[in-house]
């Protein structure tokens, strides 16, 4: 890549291989299901995640929207955290496009939501009120420093939901990162859902492309309304073919890209102007505070950032003051020396 970005990971570029691939890949169209290689793409990936069929969606967010608008009927209720993407990141979409409530509770700073508060958001069978429908988790946990969501609690959420007859749903989106860094397969990390979507275009480096995993019974209506969103693709084996090598190479190398988020935040820790807990760092995240009375803006500094050190950083959008930086497979060790200068040399 030409700037060291740690605005996020959806920044990767494509790999060589991915490039070679795309320009070699067998195709066929999609939406008559003949496209060789997306339908290998979509096996490949029900098969890492143990669930019966996937469907290829342009991004996290159409993955999540088709998921609640397959699970959901005008007027019912997801629980979720106050902090998902679902939730503040995704243009109420299921509200707009699916008639689809969503009921936060506060999420515990490990991800998790308790059980008991789902409890007492379960509505009760009354006219008078919305139909709690599935109960949403995220993992890893994007807005809680990237937290990991572990095998046990999630399977402890999915028997609750089957008690209840809800549906779990994961957004995973960073799944391979958890998976990473909980040494556990990501399959075990979504044995409890009825649906999960996971992202092929943030640290696994395609340049398109999530995939939504479910039943085939599921993944069949998902389908349908994949369709009806206009996520009906034709050629897509161009795009599966950078998503297989993805796949197949990318998730046994993300624990590097969180050793070097550990190696940023240890390296920030004494510059000035900045707070930093090393401690909270789990996968490829770093949260930092930038002092109210430092001597310029988020802004300022990342301008300096850019123009002298050839860095990019972005303000959090909801605070400013708050930067996250995020690790990938385009930052290597050298790269992190280089931020850690721009930083100190710009704050101190
Ligand atoms: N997250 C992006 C931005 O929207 C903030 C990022 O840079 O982290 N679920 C989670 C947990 C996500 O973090 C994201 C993207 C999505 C879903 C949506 O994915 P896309 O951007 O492919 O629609």
């Amino acid at each position: 890549m030409d700037t060291i970005d740690l605005r996020s990971d959806t920044v990767t570029w494509p790999t060589d291989e991915m490039r070679a691939a795309m320009a070699q890949a067998e195709v066929g169209d999609d939406v008559y299901g003949d496209d060789p290689t997306l339908n290998r793409l979509e096996a490949e990936a029900a098969e890492m995640l143990g669930k019966e069929a996937a469907l290829f969606v342009t991004s996290g967010t159409m993955g999540n929207l088709t998921a609640l608008l397959t699970h959901c009927q005008r007027g019912d209720e997801v629980i979720l955290g106050k902090q998902a993407h679902i939730f503040r990141s995704e243009a109420a979409n299921a509200a707009s496009f699916g008639g689809i409530q969503l009921n936060t509770l506060e999420l515990n700073p490990d991800g998790t939501l308790d059980l008991d508060q789902i409890e007492g958001a379960i509505r009760e069978d009354d006219e008078h009120m919305p139909r709690t429908r599935l109960i949403a988790l995220e993992n890893t946990q994007g807005s809680l420093f990237g937290v990991p969501v572990s095998a046990g609690y999630t399977d402890r959420v999915g028997d609750f939901a089957r008690a209840r007859g809800l549906g779990l749903h994961i957004d995973g989106a960073r799944i391979f990162n958890a998976a990473a860094a909980l040494a556990t397969p990501a399959s075990d990390l979504v044995a409890a859902a009825d649906s999960v979507s996971f992202c092929l275009s943030k640290g696994l480096c395609a340049p398109v492309g999530s995939l939504l995993l479910g039943d085939s019974d599921f993944i069949q209506e998902a389908r349908r309304t994949r369709k009806a969103l206009g996520g009906g693709l034709r050629q897509a084996g161009i795009l599966a073919a950078a998503g297989l090598v993805a796949l197949r190479r990318i998730p046994q190398r993300l624990h590097e890209d969180h050793v070097h988020a550990c190696a940023l935040a240890e390296g920030l820790v004494d510059v000035p102007w900045i707070s930093v807990d090393p401690t909270q760092v789990y996968t490829n995240m770093v949260y930092l505070e930038l002092s109210p009375e430092a001597p310029l803006t988020v802004e300022a500094l990342a301008a300096r950032l850019l123009d002298e050190y050839n860095v990019q950083i972005a303000r959090n959008r909801y605070s400013p003051t708050t930067i996250r930086l995020v690790t990938h497979y385009w930052v290597t060790a050298t790269d992190v020396e280089q931020v850690l200068r721009g930083f100190r040399q710009v704050l101190s």
